[in-house]
């Protein structure tokens, strides 16, 4: 179940993460769907205990399957799904198969107005009572396998997927969501379920919905979250038979590379060279709702020169399912995303140029972060080739005739003639600017008969990154 079903030449996530339903389907069709966006991911949609101020976090904490939550309830749901397919922009679910929410003190109400009891593990809106669970402990010891898949992740009440009952109201959530049309599922905390409970489950679901446009016998995309650091012993490899596996070890690498803690030459035999996943099993970004808020290598919006750096060689780079983050700004681990003062979540309100202004940060409308979605939608099919490097932090590559990538994060320029691999003419760089009737209104490029062109990437230039591609010859 590793086909994500992208609609024509597209091919990359966006996670419009604590986005409301009604404001997505809005985004498919005004700007995902015409600047070629393959899919979303969105935030769980099941019912979640309500927490104090409102943290993002209370969506990993389920109350029942009910599809009501801040983001919207299941019509919406419904019309989103509907309307994002309808512009070829598919939509994936978090879903959490791992836990119900921890501890709450007495009668805790959901967001679909239900009522649970999580320290008695009772959730009568499922129905679950505490024979589905696993006993209670905690995981002290993330070497000791039975620990990690059967004690409590931050205490979260630990369901057993090997029981026929649990088995069956998963399976019946997830056939729910099929139903409604989505193309498939992101697997939170995936690592702390046995492997072949997961099999069993994702094998029992129904086929995609044909009548939201999936050809017959599609079987759901699966992306499972699995944190593996390389040496983990409940490891990636249990899983990504079954479906993708999250490669978090291409976050932390390409942080890491990007910062300056690593020259970039060596990113020339980037993927599995780095002992990542196969290319078609790794689900692949340049940071993910978790880390982006951890300190460390992992770069996120606050960076933004070099995240637009690494976001240019991720979406150029042939290698993994790409997934790009669109965050809301935050302070600290228990930010809530941007609310009015009765707590319900707000719209993204845009400026003349399309970006976010009021507290979402929309790294997708970065001008850098489309083009680079455009250019790898444009340079689809083709090969990794005429890599050039300074020996440090100058790089080039072509995909095949169609599409150069230049990246300087050096801090002196890069001035200088590079194969760019091109047919002859004139191309306009669609980082510092767009080509707009005609013209280009950023660095344009001139490639000759062979090939070659002068490309000037100043170390105090606005971005160290310069791209261009067939679809945006003048
Ligand atoms: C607290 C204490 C615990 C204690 C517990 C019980 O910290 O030590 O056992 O109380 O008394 C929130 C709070 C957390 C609290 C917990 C339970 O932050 O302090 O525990 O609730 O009340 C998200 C957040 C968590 C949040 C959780 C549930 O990141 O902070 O916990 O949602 O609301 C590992 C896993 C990996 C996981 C990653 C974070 O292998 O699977 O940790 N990633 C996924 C999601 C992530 C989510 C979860 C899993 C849980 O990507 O966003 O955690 O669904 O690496």
């Amino acid at each position: 179940q590793h086909n994500p079903h992208w609609w024509g030449n597209r091919n990359t996530i966006v996670h419009l993460f604590e986005w409301k339903w009604s404001d997505i389907a809005q985004e498919c069709e005004s700007f995902l769907g015409p600047r070629g966006f393959a899919g979303v991911q969105v935030s769980p949609v099941n019912e979640n205990i309500i927490a104090a101020g409102r943290p993002w976090w209370e969506r990993y904490q389920p109350i029942s399957y009910k599809l009501t939550t801040r983001s919207g309830n299941e019509e919406e749901f419904g019309d989103m799904v509907r309307r994002c397919n309808d512009v070829g922009v598919r939509i994936y679910v978090d879903v959490l198969l791992n836990h119900m929410s921890g501890d709450f003190d007495g009668v805790a109400v959901g967001t679909a107005g239900t009522e649970a009891e999580p320290r008695k593990k009772s959730f009568p809106g499922v129905p679950y009572t505490a024979q589905d669970f696993h006993p209670t402990c905690e995981i002290t010891d993330w070497s000791d396998r039975f620990q990690v898949q059967q004690c409590e992740l931050v205490g979260l009440k630990d369901l057993d997927q090997s029981s026929d009952w649990v088995r069956s109201k998963l399976i019946e959530f997830l056939d729910h969501l099929i139903e409604l049309g989505v193309a498939g599922f992101r697997v939170d905390a995936a690592k702390h379920m046995a492997s072949e409970d997961l099999e069993y489950i994702y094998s029992s679901l129904s086929n995609l919905n044909i009548d939201h446009g999936f050809p017959h016998n599609s079987r759901p995309f699966i992306f499972q979250e699995v944190i593996d650091h390389g040496h983990e012993t409940v490891s990636r490899d249990e899983y990504k038979d079954l479906g993708a596996v999250t490669e978090f070890r291409f976050s932390e690498e390409i942080g890491n590379a990007f910062r300056g803690n690593n020259a970039l030459k060596w990113l020339q035999s980037w993927g599995t060279g780095w002992g990542f996943l196969p290319s078609g099993q790794a689900l692949t970004f340049v940071d993910n709702h978790d880390n982006q808020r951890d300190a460390g290598a992992v770069l996120n919006y606050k960076s933004p020169r070099q995240y637009k750096m690494a976001t240019a060689f991720h979406l150029a780079y042939p290698y993994g399912i790409s997934r790009v983050m669109s965050s809301f700004a935050f302070d600290d681990h228990d930010t809530p995303p941007p609310q009015d003062a009765q707590e319900r979540i707000i719209s993204p309100e845009f400026d003349e140029d399309g970006a976010c202004v009021n507290g979402w940060i929309c790294e997708h409308r970065w001008r850098q972060i489309y083009a680079m979605v455009g250019f790898k939608n444009a340079v689809r099919d083709t090969e990794i080739t005429g890599w050039w490097d300074n020996g440090d932090n100058q790089i080039s590559f072509c995909r095949g005739n169609k599409g150069f990538l230049a990246i300087n994060n050096n801090l002196y320029d890069l001035s200088q003639d590079l194969n760019t691999c091109l047919p002859a003419g004139t191309y306009c760089d669609v980082i510092s600017g767009s080509l707009i009737d005609g013209s280009c209104t950023g660095k344009s490029v001139t490639v000759n008969d062979n090939g070659y062109g002068y490309i000037h990437i100043g170390s105090d230039d606005f971005d160290g990154v310069l791209a261009l591609h067939v679809d945006a010859k003048v």
